[in-house]
């Protein structure tokens, strides 16, 4: 029997960190990154302009090791995660997203050891116009390597497709490589929405000042390049994060997006479900 909420007898229990002063953690990622089959936690710090990425290792139970990376670069404020074996060596690395323009995804790898230097940051690469709020890794061109699509928050958003080399290296997006969606996009899920084998992504958009934002959904080509985008449409919606997956079991898969709409009357917000119709 399951209850809602939850009554912490069987998942996890309350577990709280104090992160050190000024180093606000603003993305999580769940891992296993020493191996060790449990999964750990990855978490982006947001306090300064320098770069901290945190790291909190599940020693089992409740009990997690807590290692933060600090001064890891700087410039631009860290905004985001994405993770993938970049280097092709069956260990976890890291992509940190920085919220300016310029060279603005860092890749790290990483080490698999639980203290430092457990990151080692490589050549920073750039997505194009736009801030890069959010990235998906996967093999997006089917060339063996993982690779990088950002979502760029601008007022004509753009997804940026950033090639990686199997090396733990990347090569900044061109123009070719960029698409549009709907505007100030700020996230993004990944998955093969229509089972072609070519990875599909959704993006949620939040929408100029006063203007309805909304969801898009971008197919594919297989080779870095996707199909032009498409909306799901939800009245005055301001979209700010996204997920995939088969909500209902038929088989389809299905988007979740949250509304960050204000409102009155205690009707603020709400999470979406479009339902696939696998047409
Ligand atoms: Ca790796
Ligand atoms: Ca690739
Ligand atoms: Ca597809
Ligand atoms: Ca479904």
């Amino acid at each position: 029997m399951t209850s809602w909420p939850p009554t912490h007898k069987r998942g996890f229990p309350t577990t709280s960190f104090a992160p050190p002063p000024a180093t606000r953690p603003v993305s999580t990622r769940a891992h296993d990154c020493n191996g060790d089959n449990k999964l750990d936690v990855v978490v982006n710090l947001n306090g300064s302009a320098a770069l901290n990425i945190a790291h909190l290792i599940n020693m089992g139970g409740t009990t997690f090791q807590y290692n933060v990376a600090n001064n890891l670069g700087s410039g631009n404020t860290p905004y985001s995660l994405a993770m993938g074996d970049f280097n092709k060596d069956g260990k976890p690395d890291i992509a940190a997203l920085l919220a300016g323009t310029g060279n603005n995804v860092v890749p790290f790898r990483h080490n698999a050891v639980a203290n430092a230097p457990w990151l080692t940051a490589g050549t920073a690469v750039g997505s194009g116009s736009g801030m890069a709020y959010h990235a998906v890794s996967g093999d997006f061109d089917k060339d063996g390597n993982v690779d990088l699509v950002t979502v760029n928050n601008q007022m004509n958003g753009t997804i940026s497709f950033i090639k990686g080399n199997g090396q733990g290296g990347f090569t900044s997006a061109v123009a070719a490589n960029i698409s549009t969606t709907g505007s100030f996009p700020e996230h993004i899920a990944v998955a093969d929405l229509d089972g072609d084998g070519n990875l599909d992504v959704v993006t949620a958009n939040y929408g100029g000042a006063g203007a309805s934002g909304t969801v898009s959904w971008l197919l594919g080509n297989g080779n870095g390049t996707f199909k032009g985008m498409q909306n799901l449409n939800m009245g005055n919606g301001k979209f700010n994060s996204v997920g995939i997956a088969d909500f209902n079991k038929d088989g389809v898969l299905d988007i979740v997006a949250t509304d960050f709409r204000p409102g009155s009357g205690g009707n603020e917000g709400a999470i979406v479900v479009w339902r696939g119709t696998g047409q």
